[in-house]
């Protein structure tokens, strides 16, 4: 082949392979000039009918051209599959500072949300939260509360017992409130201590108003110089934040608990007209929990000197403050997992509460 020839065989392939529109067409031209019965493979074939100068000579042209055409070809795969990507990246792209469609991914429960927004309100007051086990002794549910070996609480109609463990050792209960997390975190914490507790609370009751398993929120201050009106403050501020009425009446009424002393339960402002609950100013009262100064025994059973340090308490029913904010009318919904109950009571899970943004 002359010298002209090759040329025009050497832009011609090129030009073949510069043509490609696209990775598989690319190919195809491979196939077509370097696979076994390509154009270059055929011509190779043709160097065994010459002279050994000739063949040598020609062999070095037809290699450079193979070498050309390949290198083409690399090159020429790598820009498609860089605009391959380039095509897919521009197609697949996605805005991540859209927002997030909130009601596909479900509703928040009123007890998460009600949680959330203790932990909120006691969070912005100083308090850290605390958890413990379900399962709890005797010790913690019970003597170190200062409950006594015949109170009524203690009693199996009362009380979910487990199985004894061993023939001598006193059964374990399912606790029958969060006090034994503050029991525990008495035991290994110096004071000073802010704690709430929220979490699950079982007792051997089922009604219309009673669930055998419910939620509570307990709370414990213990400094040196924690007084009562560090309780009442901190309590009537909780209230009318919770609600979100600035002027919401609160009131304390004497009560009895054996683990504090004194003890008394918190109403706040309500009027009832036409059976209708509404929360604020008004004539009547709602009890909503109960609180107290801890009594010093129960210091004392934590290892903590009651004539050092001295501590307040409270504890309130979850179900029954979501049940008033929410206007839930049965307690034995929040169980169902009705997705359309959760859809109607539940709340959008990128609204958490803050008290900045209202709670
Ligand atoms: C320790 C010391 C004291 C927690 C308290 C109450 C009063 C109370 C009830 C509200 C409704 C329980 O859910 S409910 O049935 N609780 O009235 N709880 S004082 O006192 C404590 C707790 C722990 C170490």
């Amino acid at each position: 082949m002359e010298h002209q020839n090759l040329d025009d065989l050497r832009s011609s392939l090129l030009g073949q392979v510069a043509d490609a529109a696209d990775l598989e067409a690319l190919e195809q031209a491979r196939v077509r000039i370097l696979g076994k019965k390509g154009q270059v493979t055929q011509l190779m074939k043709t160097l065994g009918g010459l002279t050994p100068e000739e063949r040598k000579e020609r062999g070095q042209a037809y290699n450079r051209i193979k070498d050309a055409v390949a290198e083409a070809i690399e090159a020429r795969r790598q820009d498609l599959a860089d605009a391959d990507l380039e095509q897919r990246l521009a197609a697949e792209r996605i805005d991540v500072s859209l927002p997030a469609r909130p009601d596909r991914v479900g509703h928040v429960h009123p007890i998460s949300r009600t949680v959330e927004e203790l932990v909120a309100i006691f969070g912005e007051m100083g308090f850290g939260v605390a958890e413990g086990p379900h399962v709890e002794d005797d010790f913690h549910n019970f003597t170190a509360l200062n409950i006594p070996e015949e109170h009524p609480a203690r009693q199996e109609q009362d009380t979910f017992y487990l199985p004894p463990q061993e023939e001598s050792g006193a059964p374990m209960v399912l606790r029958t409130h969060t006090s034994p997390v503050q029991i525990r975190t008495m035991q290994s914490v110096a004071p000073p201590i802010r704690i709430i507790v929220p979490g699950r609370t079982f007792r051997s009751d089922s009604d219309a108003t009673h669930s055998p398993m419910f939620h509570q929120v307990e709370g414990l201050v213990v400094d040196e110089t924690t007084h009562m009106g560090h309780l009442k403050g901190t309590l009537i501020e909780f209230c009318r934040a919770f609600f979100d009425i600035e002027d919401l009446p609160v009131r304390f009424r004497p009560s009895y608990f054996p683990f504090t002393e004194p003890s008394a339960e918190v109403d706040i402002g309500c009027t009832r007209a036409d059976g209708q609950l509404k929360i604020g100013h008004g004539d009547d009262w709602l009890e909503i929990l109960g609180c107290g100064m801890v009594h010093p025994k129960v210091l004392e059973n934590c290892g903590i000197d009651s004539r050092k340090y001295q501590g307040f308490a409270f504890g309130m029913g979850i179900e029954r403050v979501a049940m008033l904010k929410y206007g839930i009318p049965d307690l034995r919904t929040f169980y169902d997992s009705d997705l359309r109950w959760l859809k109607h009571y539940g709340f959008l899970p990128l609204e958490t509460p803050s008290l900045v943004r209202g709670i």
